[in-house]
């Protein structure tokens, strides 16, 4: 044992803590102990009464507010700090050996000036402080899908929303140490869990980095506290350094929902969905259906709301795990209206970050009701002239098994067969409610084609139209030209892949209003799609692909004017003509390494369009 595990092995005999058989872990952590200097070495094992301890330590500190136990048991109120408060992009980078392999959809910095950037700013930053290690899961605990990881982190908000968001603790541990010990007997290397360094430093934006070294499956984030950035199971490890794992395997980690529709026969078949952030992802996963359909005996399953790994089964088809255990949504906008099934999650044990307060300490945000709350997301007293009480990017963390919605399905370790795979983004104007590619290969297209307006679940400015290629541009962790190629590639023999479908439900008329009322309606475009899947449902052809006819949807009981549904439902031939120019435009951006078979893809489509 060298100096520094023995430091180790002291501090964890202090706190009584059980220390590892991994060998690999260990060192790591005793690493991590002598360069960060922590005043103590907590391992978390997960249990009721760690989780308790530590929220006692958080509400003494002020970290977390207790809410109202009459409406919320369990449930408490975090601050952040006003200067951190969504996902900073800018800061957010892929440090592969190659600076191609990042692409250019990726900010990126050579590895060794990363690690000596931040080892420089974790040097000593946890004195004073107590060091949190998680071993967590991916995926169902017993899954040959999940994957697992340990993050290393000062925040004892991060090791409470962790515990929600993941299979944390002693479980995910065992996992861990039993995969090294299997792979120490093979003569493998033995740390290929990912490892997550994290450190809320002083929350200084200037001094703020979240840092992922693919080849070393490691993640390095300072100086932030906020969700996406300091909870590295979530976007750090399950989509960008899950990307890159998994086009070196053969699957697919992607910013999807996942869920599950059973019609009145009592067939369910699953779809995967994705929409950038704060576009509708946990609405459409935890869907009402409308009283019609409800009445005839159709149901929604939630799998996931956000993130979705995939992989071909020995049938050809694809099948899905939600590698989370929870939610972590927007609260903004989530209301007995929108969302009965997440409001219905969040009465009891759930953690609030940002939203504001009612005189009789409940959570409020726009949106919810028309009570008028009593303090700010800052805390400061309620004043509408301040702007908005929640601030946008308001959130709340949740178990998953709470939601109403929620299936057992969520935790096969074999995953649910995916029917059809579903891209959309925000957009005001040109893109119809529903449409679908021809094949696979057109779908790649239609996904790398996919745009949307900026949210708030990123710093900077709200509202703009970006390319957001599958809702992955701030979570690939690779070159997007070697992401689609990756994409096609499944397109070979023994394959029986899903079709692919783009929808908008946020079409606006000239007036500025959205012209189709979403939330549960969206239901009546998902039979489409689950119709089209099985070739049951019509739809005319037309260059950009299948729309359905008024006639070919199921729109008994939608109070929808004639014009809405016409918009809705038409290609615009000269838009899409403008649409693909710039299409071509941007897939030029990344040079040769862009796959020939998505430029002939595009320029079939170019000339479809004709002109
Ligand atoms: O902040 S997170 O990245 O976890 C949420 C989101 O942007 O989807
Ligand atoms: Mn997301």
């Amino acid at each position: 044992m060298n100096a520094l595990s023995k430091e180790v092995a002291e501090v964890t005999r202090k706190t009584g803590a059980p220390a590892t058989t991994l060998p690999a872990l260990e060192a790591w952590v005793a690493e991590v102990a002598a360069l960060t200097q922590p005043d103590a070495i907590h391992w978390c094992d997960g249990s009721d009464e760690e989780n308790e301890a530590l929220i006692a330590k958080m509400l003494t500190d002020g970290t977390l507010l207790k809410l109202n136990e009459r409406t919320h048991p369990g449930s408490y109120l975090h601050r952040s700090h006003p200067d951190d408060v969504a996902r900073v992009e800018h800061l957010t980078f892929v440090c592969s050996r190659n600076r191609d392999d990042a692409g250019p959809n990726n900010p990126w910095m050579a590895p060794d000036e990363a690690h000596a950037k931040m080892d420089a700013l974790f040097d000593g930053c946890m004195r004073g402080r107590t060091m949190y290690v998680i071993p967590y899961c991916m995926g169902p605990i017993d899954s040959p899908l999940a994957r697992c990881g340990v993050e290393i982190t000062d925040s004892p908000y991060v090791v409470a929303n962790m515990r929600i968001m993941t299979r944390m603790g002693a479980a995910a541990l065992a996992r861990i140490e039993r995969e090294g010990t299997e792979r120490a007997a093979r003569g493998e290397r033995t740390d290929t869990f990912v490892k997550g360094l994290h450190s809320t430093g002083e929350l200084d934006p200037n001094r703020r980095f979240i840092m992922h070294f693919p080849e070393a499956l490691t993640i390095k984030s300072y100086g932030s506290g906020y969700g996406g950035n300091a909870l590295l199971g979530k976007k750090c490890h399950a989509l960008r350094i899950a990307s890159w794992q998994a086009r070196e395997e053969g699957w697919l980690a992607e910013h999807m929902l996942i869920v599950g529709i059973e019609n009145p026969k009592g067939e369910t078949r699953y779809i995967a969905a994705a929409f950038p952030s704060a576009c509708g992802k946990t609405n459409l996963a935890m869907l009402i259906p409308p009283e019609g359909y409800r009445r005839d005996g159709w149901k929604v399953w939630t799998v996931g709301d956000d993130i979705c790994w995939m992989r071909p089964g020995a049938d050809g088809r694809l099948y899905a795990i939600n590698p989370e255990a929870g939610f972590f949504g927007v609260a903004p906008g989530t209301s007995s209206k929108s969302n009965p099934n997440a409001l219905a999650t969040i009465q009891r044990n759930t953690i609030f970050t940002n939203v504001a307060l009612t005189a009789d300490g409940q959570p409020w945000w726009e949106g919810l009701d028309d009570r008028v709350p009593a303090f700010d997301w800052r805390g400061n007293a309620y004043d509408s002239s301040n702007g908005p009480a929640a601030h946008p990017n308001a959130r709340f963390t949740v178990s998953a098994r709470q939601c109403p919605s929620w299936t057992p399905a969520a935790e096969n370790p074999q995953g649910v067969p995916i029917s059809a795979i579903v891209f959309g983004g925000r957009r005001a104007s040109l893109v119809p409610l529903v449409f679908q590619a021809r094949d696979w290969r057109h779908g790649v297209l239609v996904g790398a084609a996919m745009g949307s307006e900026t949210t708030a679940a990123a710093t900077g400015q709200v509202g703009v139209m970006r390319r957001d290629p599958m809702a992955m541009k701030p979570f690939c962790g690779y070159n997007f030209a070697d992401y689609f190629a990756h994409w096609l590639s499944f397109d070979r023999p023994g394959m029986k892949l899903p079709p692919i479908f783009h929808v908008n439900w946020f079409r606006k008329g000239a007036d500025g209003r959205f012209l189709w009322p979403g939330f549960g309606e969206n239901l009546r475009v998902l039979e489409w799609i689950l119709d089209r899947a099985e070739g049951r449902a019509g739809a005319v052809e037309t260059p950009i692909g299948h729309l359905p006819r008024a006639d070919d949807l199921n729109l008994d009981g939608l109070d929808l004017d004639g014009a809405a549904l016409q918009t809705l439902l038409t290609f615009d031939r000269d838009g899409w003509r403008a649409e693909f120019d710039s299409l071509g435009a941007y897939l030029d951006e990344f040079g040769a390494r862009m796959p020939q078979a998505l430029k002939d893809e595009h320029g079939r489509v170019v000339s479809a369009l004709g002109g």
